[in-house]
């Protein structure tokens, strides 16, 4: 059998770990094939502890093949000890009166020592996975903290939009959602962020050739998946729980998977004119099993281009919130 491949999970018994975990365990992550042990973080808070330990409980319960051992610990140390994957899931909610900048700056504390420990102890092909918002930022924050392993091994997730994008456009041409491909999300994982639907294709075909009407893409598509995570808290009283879940398995899914392109943020390294140190969510094609190279030959017109600046300038002031926080 396969040595088992550990896989760090932290903010474990939140809502999206609890959707995340049977997932992950069942093998939809790495595949049929793959064992795994998880090492599951949580705050060094009695419920979040305790909630964990139920979380545990069932999925012991499922009973899942693949699953040889679990970790349970408040302990970042504990948690990312030689893991091969860690996926930063944990993250404080913005609260009542909270503006965000507190926000990026308490989250921001997180991803400091958890880059920071990670680089210590983590295995050597260690990918580090940030879902905890803001996400980009976070990424970013973390990665700064690493000696060891490179910033490229540090990647935030976009694919929720990337995902929710391709649901609409196949929604409003009334096809079948495998028809739309080539569809990728680039800059902040927020409302500004821009799904490139010049770029996107329906059964091949270039997509505004078949969706030609320009100011419905502009405008409605633009805003209906930037706000997608609002509405669904307005109709849910709860934000996105099982999509995020599960747009994450995509995302490592299509990491270890040759050949697949798909969104990803990235520190940028200055493509599509993103500041080059900023995380940017950029197509991607995954070359060996956890490598990727940015997409970058994609053609912009002006209204791309300027979608693009306003995310830039959106990260760009983030990362100023945080500077003491960089390393
Ligand atoms: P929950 O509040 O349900 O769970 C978060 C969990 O993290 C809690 O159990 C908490 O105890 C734990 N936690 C807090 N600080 C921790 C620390 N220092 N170490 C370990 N665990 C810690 O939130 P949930 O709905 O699961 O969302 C988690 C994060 O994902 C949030 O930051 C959220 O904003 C973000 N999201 C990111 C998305 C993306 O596409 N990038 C989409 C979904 C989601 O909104």
């Amino acid at each position: 059998m396969k040595t088992p491949l550990k896989i760090a999970v932290t903010g474990a018994a939140g809502q999206i770990g609890y959707a995340l975990l049977p997932r992950i365990a069942s093998g939809a992550m790495f595949g049929p094939e793959t064992p795994i042990i998880l090492q599951l973080l949580e705050a060094p808070v009695e419920k979040a502890i305790k909630a964990l330990e139920g979380v545990a409980m069932e999925l012991e319960d499922c009973a899942f093949p693949l699953l040889k051992n679990m970790l349970l610990t408040d302990d970042p140390k504990v948690a990312f000890a030689e893991a091969n994957w860690c996926l930063l899931v944990g993250a404080k909610p913005r609260g009542p009166g909270m503006e965000r900048s507190d926000l990026l700056q308490d989250n921001g504390k997180i991803f400091t020592a958890q880059g920071t420990i990670i680089d210590q102890v983590a295995a050597d092909d260690a990918r580090i996975v940030v879902v905890g918002n803001p996400a980009n930022t976070n990424c970013m924050i973390a990665a700064s903290c690493a000696r060891r392993l490179p910033p490229e091994r540090f990647t935030a997730m976009v694919r929720l939009d990337q995902n929710r994008a391709q649901t609409q456009l196949a929604k409003k041409a009334g096809c079948d959602l495998t028809d739309i491909t080539d569809i990728y999300i680039f800059g902040n994982h927020s409302p500004t962020m821009f799904p490139a639907f010049a770029n996107a294709k329906i059964r091949g075909l270039p997509l505004p050739q078949v969706i030609t009407e320009r100011a419905w893409l502009e405008t409605t598509f633009c805003e209906t998946v930037g706000k997608r995570g609002a509405a669904i808290i307005a109709a849910r009283g709860a934000s996105s729980a099982a999509s995020a879940a599960n747009a994450l398995i995509d995302h490592v899914r299509d990491l270890v998977t040759p050949g697949r392109v798909h969104s990803v943020a990235v520190k940028s390294c200055g493509a599509y004119g993103f500041d080059p140190n900023v995380w940017a969510g950029l197509p991607v094609r995954t070359t060996t099993p956890g490598c990727y190279e940015i997409v970058s030959n994609l053609p912009m017109d002006d209204f791309a281009l300027r979608k693009i600046a306003a995310t830039n300038a959106e990260l760009i002031e983030e990362r100023n919130m945080v500077t003491s926080l960089i390393n």
